[in-house]
C-alpha cells in the first residue's frame, strides 16, 4: 500500500478545488467564507482511495494574499498537480506556485488543464504548448499534461490513473528520519481536547507515545490518531494525520509548531543556508528583511549574505538567516523566502546548518564549512559538523539534533567513521565524538604542561589530574580527558600514579644542595630511632634555609621515606620496619601482647606507644582486642 500526499497549485479560480471535488467527492473548501466567496482561503483536505494507492490531497489557495497558507501546505507533498485554466492559461500565481515547488525540491507532478468545457480544442492546444514551453528544464518538463473538465467529468478518470501511476513510481519517503509532523491546523473537540493535524513528513507516530512540540518544548501524550478519518494505532510518513494530544491546551498550540520526539531537538534562531534568488526577483541587498517559510511556519528574518553585499536575480549564495523567533529546522530542510512588502516569493533554498555556533568566524571559514556541508554524502558531513562546532567535542545526541536520524542509523554512521579513523567515538551514555586533530593537540598541550610542571616543581612527583583537567579540558566531557591520558600512558609518554601525572621515566630531581639537605634530614630521623622527633625538632637542628628544609621534609613524607603518625610524631621508615621485625621475632602470629609489653620492648613512653600501635593496626600488622594487640 502506498500513501502519497498530492498538493494542488495554480492561479486563483483556475479550478483547483473543483478538481479535488471531482476526484474525491469532497469539497475541500470547508470554511463558510470560502463557500460564500467561492475562493479558497486556507488549506483544504480530501482523501482518494485508489486501491493500492491512498491519496491525501492538500488543496491550496491561489489568491496571492493567501500564499502564506499555500506554503504551509506545500511543504509536505510528494507531488503536485499544477492546475491551469484553459480559458486563462499561465497567470502570475501559476508561476509563483511553480517556483515555490521548484525551490522546495518537489521533484515530480502532473499538469492539469481545467475548464476544457469552456474553450475549443484549438485553445486547449495553445495552452498545452505554453505549458510545455514554460516547464522546459524544470521538474515538470516530462510531466503528463492532462485536460479535464470538473463540470462534465471529462478527463477525470485519466487523471486518476495518472495520479495512481505516478504515486507508484515516485520514491517512497525516506523512512530513516525521526518523527516530524508540522502542524497546519489545531482545534478542540468536546470530550477529546486538543487535536492537531498535519502531513507526517517523516518518521512515524504511535498511540500513547510521548511527544514534544517545538518551538516551546511542551510535552504531551498521543491519546489518539486518525488517518483519513479512521482511528489507527500509528501513522507513518506520507500520511495526512490528525493527533489528539493529552496534556496541552489549544491556546498553546499553533500552526508552525512541529510534533516530534521528546528531548532531542531545540528550536533555533540562526540558520546557515544555501540561498537561491529567483530570476524574476529584484537584486537582494545584504541584511534585508524577508519572510521565511519552512514547514508550516512563517517568521520574519534578516538575510546576512556571507562574503558579499548583494545577490543578483537568478544567482545563489551562502547566507545566514537571523530569525525573529525560534523555529525547528534540520540540516537539509528546504525553505522559501518572500519579500517583506509587497509579499512576493523571491527565493528559497536548503538549510545547511540549523544551529551554527555564535562565535565569530571569518567569512572565509564559514564559507568553507558551508561548502563542506553542501554535498550529498551524509557521512562526509559529520566531520565537518564536528569541526565547525564551537566546542571541541559533541555527543551523539547533539550531532543528531542537527540531522534527525533514528538512533541506530546515527550510531552506525559514526561507528563506521570511527573505524576509518575520521572521527574518534568514546563510549558514554551518549557517545562522545571528537576529531583526531583535536585529540592530537590536546595530547601535545598536556605533555608540554606536565613538562613545565616538573621544571617548576622538581620535588613533586607530578601534576594532579584535576589541575591538568581544569587547565585544558574544562569545557570537554570527562571521557575525552581520560582518553587522552590513557593514550599517552599507553604510548609511554606519561606515567599515571594515583591522582598524579608525570612524564614517563622521570625521577624526582634534587639539586646538589637539596640532596645534601635530604641526607641530613634522613640522618636526623634515623638517629632518633624509637624516640620519634617532632617537626619542630628538625627546624631547631637544621637552621639554615628553613624554607627548603620544609619542602624537602614534606617531599620525603610524600615519598614515604618519613612516616608522619601525627604532627609531633615522625619516624624514618626503616625504624618502623625494625619495630615490625622485632615484634615478629618475639611473638608468634596470633599471639597477644599489651601496651606495657610494647612500651618495654622499645623503651618508649605511652605517648609514643599508643600512636605506634594504632599505626600497626592501620597497617593490618596487628589487631586491637580490648587493651591487647593480636599479631596478624
Ligand atoms: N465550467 C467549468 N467551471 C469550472 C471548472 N472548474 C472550476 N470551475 C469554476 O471555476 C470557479 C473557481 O473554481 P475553484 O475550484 O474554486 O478554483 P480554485 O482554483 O480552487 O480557486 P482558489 O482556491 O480560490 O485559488 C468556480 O466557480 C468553479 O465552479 C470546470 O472544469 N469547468
Ligand atoms: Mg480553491
Amino acid at each position: 500500500m502506498r500513501h502519497v500526499i498530492v498538493g494542488t497549485a495554480g492561479h486563483i479560480d483556475h479550478g483547483k478545488s473543483a478538481m479535488v471535488k471531482a476526484l474525491t467527492g469532497t469539497d475541500p473548501d470547508r470554511l463558510k467564507g470560502e463557500q460564500l466567496r467561492g475562493i479558497t482561503i486556507d488549506l483544504g483536505f480530501a482523501h482518494l482511495d485508489l486501491g493500492d494507492v491512498q491519496v491525501g490531497f492538500v488543496d491550496v489557495p491561489g489568491h496571492e494574499k493567501f500564499i502564506k497558507n499555500m506554503l504551509a501546505g506545500v511543504g509536505g507533498i510528494d507531488f503536485v498537480l499544477l492546475v491551469i485554466a484553459a480559458d486563462e492559461s499561465i497567470m502570475p500565481q501559476t508561476r509563483e506556485h511553480f517556483d515555490i515547488c521548484r525551490l522546495l525540491g518537489v521533484h515530480t507532478g502532473i499538469v492539469v488543464i481545467t475548464k476544457t468545457d469552456m474553450v475549443d480544442a484549438e485553445m486547449i492546444e495553445l495552452v498545452h504548448d505554453e505549458v510545455a514551453e514554460a516547464t522546459i528544464g524544470s521538474f515538470l518538463e516530462r510531466a503528463e499534461i492532462i485536460p479535464i473538465s470538473s463540470k462534465t467529468g471529462d478527463g477525470i478518470d485519466r487523471l486518476k490513473k495518472a495520479i495512481h501511476d505516478l504515486a507508484l513510481s515516485t520514491q517512497p519517503r525516506p523512512s530513516d528520519r525521526v518523527l516530524r509532523l508540522p502542524i497546519d491546523r489545531a482545534f478542540s473537540i468536546r470530550g477529546f481536547g486538543t487535536v492537531i493535524t498535519g502531513t507526517l513528513t517523516s518518521g512515524e507516530i504511535q498511540k500513547d507515545q510521548e511527544i514534544e512540540l517545538i518551538p516551546g518544548g511542551l510535552k504531551a501524550k498521543v491519546r489518539g490518531i486518525q488517518v483519513h478519518g479512521n482511528m489507527t494505532g500509528h501513522a507513518i510518513a506520507g500520511q495526512r494525520t490528525a493527533v489528539n494530544l493529552q496534556g496541552v491546551d489549544l491556546a498553546d498550540v499553533e500552526r508552525g509548531m512541529v510534533v516530534t520526539v521528546p528531548n532531542l531537538f531545540r528550536a533555533t534562531q540562526i540558520l546557515n543556508v544555501h540561498l537561491q534568488l529567483l530570476p524574476a526577483a529584484k537584486p537582494l541587498k545584504n541584511l534585508i528583511k524577508v519572510r521565511f517559510h519552512q514547514g508550516t511556519l512563517e517568521v520574519l528574518a534578516r538575510v546576512a549574505l556571507i562574503g558579499r553585499d548583494s545577490l543578483a536575480p537568478g544567482e545563489s549564495a551562502f547566507a545566514q538567516l537571523r530569525l525573529d523567533e525560534p523555529v525547528f529546522c534540520l540540516h537539509g530542510d528546504a525553505f522559501i523566502i518572500r519579500q517583506f512588502s509587497p509579499t512576493i516569493t523571491i527565493g528559497g533554498g536548503i538549510i545547511l546548518h540549523p544551529n551554527p555556533s555564535k562565535h565569530r568566524s571569518t567569512d572565509r571559514q564559514t564559507l568553507a564549512a558551508l561548502q563542506g556541508l553542501d554535498i550529498d554524502n551524509l557521512s562526509e558531513k559529520i566531520p565537518v559538523l564536528l569541526a565547525i562546532n564551537s566546542r571541541r567535542a559533541m555527543d551523539l545526541n547533539e550531532l543528531n539534533s542537527l540531522l534527525g536520524l533514528p538512533g541506530p542509523n546515527i550510531v552506525k554512521l559514526c561507528s563506521d567513521l570511527a573505524k576509518s579513523g575520521k572521527i574518534i567515538m568514546l563510549p558514554a551514555p551518549a557517545p562522545i565524538l571528537v576529531l583526531p586533530p583535536v585529540v592530537d593537540s590536546l595530547k601535545k598541550e598536556t605533555l608540554a604542561q606536565v613538562g613545565d610542571f616538573h621544571k617548576d616543581n622538581p620535588l613533586q612527583k607530578g601534576i594532579s589530574r584535576e589541575e591538568l583537567r581544569k587547565r585544558f579540558y574544562d569545557d570537554l566531557p570527562f571521557e575525552v580527558f581520560r582518553y587522552c591520558l590513557d593514550d599517552l600512558a599507553e604510548k609511554h609518554k606519561i606515567s599515571l600514579q594515583e591522582d598524579m601525572v608525570s612524564l614517563f621515566g622521570r625521577e624526582v630531581q634534587l639539586t646538589a644542595e637539596g640532596q645534601q639537605l635530604r641526607d641530613r634530614i634522613e640522618a636526623f630521623f634515623q638517629k632518633a630511632g624509637y624516640q620519634a622527633y617532632q617537626v619542630a625538632d628538625l627546624q631547631n637542628s637544621i637552621t639554615e634555609n628553613p624554607e627548603e628544609v620544609r619542602r624537602i621534609f614534606f617531599w620525603m613524607v610524600k615519598e614515604k621515606i618519613l612516616i608522619k603518625l601525627s604532627d609531633d610524631l615522625v619516624y624514618h621508615r626503616t625504624t618502623l620496619e625494625t619495630i615490625k621485625q622485632l615484634i615478629k621475632a618475639k611473638f608468634a602470629p596470633g599471639a597477644k601482647f599489651g601496651v606495657a609489653e610494647f612500651k618495654e620492648l622499645f623503651d618508649i613512653t605511652r605517648k609514643h606507644a599508643i600512636p605506634l600501635l594504632e599505626y600497626l593496626d592501620r597497617e593490618k600488622f596487628t589487631r586491637r582486642l580490648g587493651n591487647d594487640r593480636i599479631l596478624l
